[in-house]
């Protein structure tokens, strides 16, 4: 794992332990805290759901567990992903260097929050849905525990989970077990681990994670409460992770390899290649020819570099006819958010 921070644990996997794997094992899965993991025994595990609805409810795991428990496989992907490339720009002072790796895919287990919503009955005002979490924030003043929102139509969606199960196991206290919101299609951030309450509202949270933090701000806004545009979907987006930045590979014919990520309920449809910076290129072969909204598509494509320099560049294309953008200068934000522009990665061919 390449580390970002010990206290709170910040990691995201080398993109070798990443590539190739359709499913991220549990002990390279990236980890983004923003204050120290809280040790719950899951037998005392409560969840709260009250605010806009007729019926407010107490639950415990084994009530969860009830319901009717759903599997799916979902890519989790932190708004600070590819960060790096921004800070090459103009450096964010106080804000980590994460690379592609702050990107990875499990198969989840859980209750559908929908049908959770459903028993306790929402009313006609509810706007949005709010979750709060125990941990104390390290980046709040004064100290706030995390929190954040998601609108109603999303939190009724079948995707959305209050799941305990990560890869077959129970939810690890690191990716937020016992019990963990899971929004695929959203920045990671709006999937609060160790939830304990869920609370139906008519506006967004109030939380600093949904009001001031995860919000993309012009380049020349400094960030404040309320600032446009609150982070929810994730936007089309890709990585070369093979190579990797600053490997050398033998001479001959290199495999590029990497992921690609729609937003919305979009699937990614194309990759594109490049090895002359992106003036001609060759497109990508995917792993299988599934395509599924709310997951990555793994794809390589083979390439033959003189010995030397080498830079590859990656963009993908969505279900929409969509690409992303070509620099990170044009995504450049205060926050170091969702830098979704080109993938380009340098290193060298041995000769
Ligand atoms: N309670 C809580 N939930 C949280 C966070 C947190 O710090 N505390 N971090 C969020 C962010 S920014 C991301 S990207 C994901 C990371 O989930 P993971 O650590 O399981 O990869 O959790 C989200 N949920
Ligand atoms: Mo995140």
């Amino acid at each position: 794992m390449v580390v970002h921070g010990r206290e709170p644990y910040n990691a995201e996997p080398h993109p070798s332990a990443l590539d190739g794997r359709r499913i991220t094992p549990v002990g390279v899965f990236y980890s983004r805290n923003h204050g120290p993991v809280p040790d719950i025994h899951p037998p005392t595990w409560r969840l709260r759901v009250d605010g806009l609805v007729d019926d407010r409810l107490h639950l415990d795991l084994s009530t969860l567990q009830r319901y009717e428990s759903v599997t799916l496989t979902a890519t989790l992907q932190c708004a600070g992903n590819q960060r790096a490339g921004l800070l090459e720009v103009t450096d964010i002072p106080g804000e980590a260097p994460w690379g592609p790796g702050a990107t990875s895919t499990a198969t989840w287990t859980g209750a559908r929050l929908a049908e959770v919503l459903a028993a306790a009955g929402v009313r006609d005002a509810a706007a949005h849905v709010a979750f709060t979490a125990p941990d104390p924030a390290a980046d709040t003043d004064p100290t706030e525990t995390y929190g954040g929102s998601i609108p109603i139509d999303k939190a009724l969606a079948p995707e959305v989970l209050l799941a305990w199960g990560m890869n077959g196991d129970p939810l690890p206290p690191a990716h937020g077990g016992p019990v963990r919101v899971l929004v695929p299609g959203y920045v990671g951030a709006r999937s609060v681990k160790w939830v304990h309450r869920v609370r139906v509202q008519a506006a967004p949270s109030d939380s600093h994670f949904q009001a001031t933090a995860y919000r993309l701000l012009p380049a020349d806004a400094t960030p404040a409460r309320g600032a446009e545009v609150a982070l929810g979907q994730v936007p089309l987006g890709c990585a070369v992770l093979t190579p990797y930045a600053g490997a050398t590979v033998t001479a001959g014919t290199t495999t590029v390899s990497g992921y690609a990520l729609a937003g919305c309920a979009r699937t990614v449809d194309r990759v594109d290649v490049s090895v002359d910076g992106g003036r001609t290129w060759r497109q990508a072969t995917f792993d299988t020819d599934e395509a599924a909204p709310f997951v990555w598509r793994l794809w390589s494509s083979d390439v033959d570099l003189p010995p030397g320099a080498a830079e590859v560049v990656a963009r993908a294309w969505d279900s929409s006819g969509s690409t992303h953008p070509e620099s990170a200068a044009t995504v450049w934000n205060p926050k170091g958010y969702v830098n979704n522009s080109w993938s380009r990665v340098r290193f060298t061919v041995a000769g």
